[in-house]
């Protein structure tokens, strides 16, 4: 079953200057069993992700909300697949501080391009409230389109009993593994696997924001507006980007990236071999 289709605008997109409209369909299946699926916007808690610098930087760049690495170059021709195994971290309050109604975050994901102001990106979260505690999610984005969540719907019974989420059952330390595919500039294939629950999810995106395809990252982002919470290290493996010349890129030679938090606290990417980076707080 195809849901959650955003609608292309009609014809009147030729006669404007409008350039596009994000507009995608996708599908769930459960161990092979195709289920509903469907999407929720995410709060946009920040008015877009600090540009991690790309100009003149060394190789080990600091910046306010993101730790990882950014392949900067494709060896030849564009960037066309990035992909990557995770386990989703749990997340702390962070020292000296008090858990309130304003909740921490974090992301981790892989994704094209950043140096455009384009990032075509998926992959897992939590936030942190004294209300809801720590909720776990999956998600996608094509920014500076906004990120969506992604659900199944209440009304699929078997996964009303999931333990974080109401809805989408995430778990703190599921491995998953997510593959994204610009199929051209402005069409892409995102592919989104719960390895440890065996559910995938495929999203078909065209009227994407226009993709430059010349960077690639693996990365963990505070999206938020409160300092970066404590959380487990994460391990990126299988760290894998192609080219559209079938060049493979891994970890090796990419940039490292080092998230200061306001609070003084940094979070290192640490390249452990060309296929595996660490991330730890
Ligand atoms: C889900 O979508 C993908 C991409 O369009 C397609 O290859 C796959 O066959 C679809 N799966 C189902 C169960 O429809
Ligand atoms: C990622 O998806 C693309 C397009 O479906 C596919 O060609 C490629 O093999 C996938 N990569 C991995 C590592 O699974
Ligand atoms: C993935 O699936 C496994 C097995 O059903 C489940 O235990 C785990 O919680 C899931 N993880 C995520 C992150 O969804």
């Amino acid at each position: 079953m195809k849901t959650s289709t955003i609608v292309l605008l009609g014809a009147s997109l030729l006669t404007s200057n409008v350039l596009g409209k994000l507009s995608y369909t996708a599908n769930m299946t459960h161990h092979g069993i195709e289920v509903p699926v469907e999407f929720t916007p995410l709060p946009a808690l920040r008015s877009g992700p600090e540009k991690p610098p790309h100009i003149k930087r060394q190789s080990i760049s600091n910046t306010a909300n993101w730790a990882g690495a950014i392949q900067e170059a494709p060896s030849s021709g564009l960037f066309h697949t990035i992909s990557a195994n995770w386990q989703v971290p749990s997340i702390s309050t962070p020292s000296g501080q008090t858990l309130g109604t304003t909740a921490y975050w974090l992301y981790e994901w892989v994704g094209i391009d950043s140096s455009c102001d384009v990032i075509l990106q998926a992959g897992t979260g939590a936030y942190l409230d004294s209300q809801s505690g720590q909720v776990p999610l999956v998600w996608w984005e094509w920014f500076p389109d906004g990120p969506q969540q992604v659900n199944m719907p209440r009304t699929y019974p078997k996964y009303d009993r999931a333990p974080y989420s109401d809805k989408l059952s995430v778990n703190l330390g599921d491995t998953f593994f997510v593959n994204l595919t610009a199929t051209s500039s402005t069409t892409a294939i995102c592919f989104i696997e719960n390895v440890s629950q065996g559910y995938a999810i495929t999203i078909t995106v065209s009227g994407g924001p226009t993709l430059c395809q010349t960077n690639a990252e693996w990365v963990v982002e505070n999206p938020g507006t409160l300092d970066t919470p404590e959380f487990n290290t994460v391990f990126f493996t299988n760290c894998l980007a192609t080219t559209t010349t079938g060049a493979e890129q891994g970890i090796t030679g990419a940039t490292l990236i080092y998230m200061d938090s306001e609070d003084g606290e940094v979070s290192k990417g640490l390249d452990i071999s060309n296929s595996e980076l660490q991330v730890s707080y």
